[in-house]
């Protein structure tokens, strides 16, 4: 089984099979093409050779046959794997509801606030937050669904144990770190335990220690900030959650 993924710091369609698969243990193969969006690019030539739809990620099966679109890489994985969703019917459907929504919405978010694993982009965040109602709304109904969904499990993520809504919610949670979004306690301590899941924490060191910087999914800057890169990559401690005035709240 393979695994078709892009740049691990900006990637984060492809970042959600791929923490889901490290996270329940599935094994599979990672093959990591470097974003180059022009015509003709040997991105553009592997990931056309898999998938008609031309993007990452793709899921290859040993028999050479591809499935795209992180959602349905996601039910594919299902079909080996229950604990991709909650066991409990409701919780499943729920679980399979917001999942579906992140898939399908949260576009002043996601355009806004690209994800950018490296970057720490405050004052960036603080204008956004400032001038973008539609990215306040964002916001605002992903915390009121991860509140709900962790006062309903308990937590420790959104269903209990991780599961496919915490991987797709798991780039989110990046971009609240990097534009240092002031969410509430409840969605810190979430982030914190997103960030050190074990997956999670893996896709993180190796997402800082690239080097690459791609222009496309750069709106806020024109070079890559320095740590991570000159340094040898030293192993990754969970981001620093702080955000202005919001308290930073253990993890629990
Ligand atoms: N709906 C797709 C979106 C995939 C997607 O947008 N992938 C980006 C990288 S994160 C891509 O391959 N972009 C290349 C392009 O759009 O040409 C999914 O859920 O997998």
């Amino acid at each position: 089984m393979q695994l078709v993924i892009g740049n691990k710091n900006y990637s984060s369609w492809s970042m959600r099979p791929w923490v889901l698969m490290k996270q329940l243990g599935l094994p599979f193969e990672e093959v990591k093409l470097r974003f180059d969006f022009s015509p003709g690019s040997p991105f553009r030539q592997a990931v056309a050779r898999l998938s008609p739809a031309g993007q990452v990620p793709v899921l290859v099966d040993d028999g050479g046959h591809a499935v795209w679109d992180s959602l349905a890489i996601i039910e594919t994985l299902a079909e080996a794997d229950a604990a991709v969703w909650p066991a409990e019917r409701r919780a499943r459907a729920r679980a399979r509801s917001v999942v579906a929504e992140m898939h399908s919405g949260f576009s002043a978010l996601r355009s806004h606030c690209p994800m950018n694993i490296e970057a720490r982009l405050p004052e960036v965040g603080a204008r956004v937050w400032a001038e973008q109602a539609a990215v306040r709304g964002d916001v605002g109904r992903i915390e009121a669904l991860f509140a709900e969904a962790l006062q309903a499990s308990g937590g420790p993520f959104l269903f209990g144990s991780f599961s496919a809504a915490d991987a797709m919610y798991a780039p989110v949670c990046m971009r609240f770190v990097s534009y240092a979004l002031p969410v509430s306690g409840l969605t810190l301590a979430y982030m914190q335990r997103i960030a050190a899941a074990p997956g999670v924490a893996a896709w993180i060191a190796d997402a800082l220690a690239e080097a690459d910087f791609f222009g496309e999914d750069e709106p806020y800057r024109t070079a890559r900030t320095p740590h991570g890169l000159s340094t040898p990559h030293t192993p990754h401690t969970p981001h620093t959650l702080a955000v202005p005035g919001t308290p930073e709240t253990p993890p629990g």
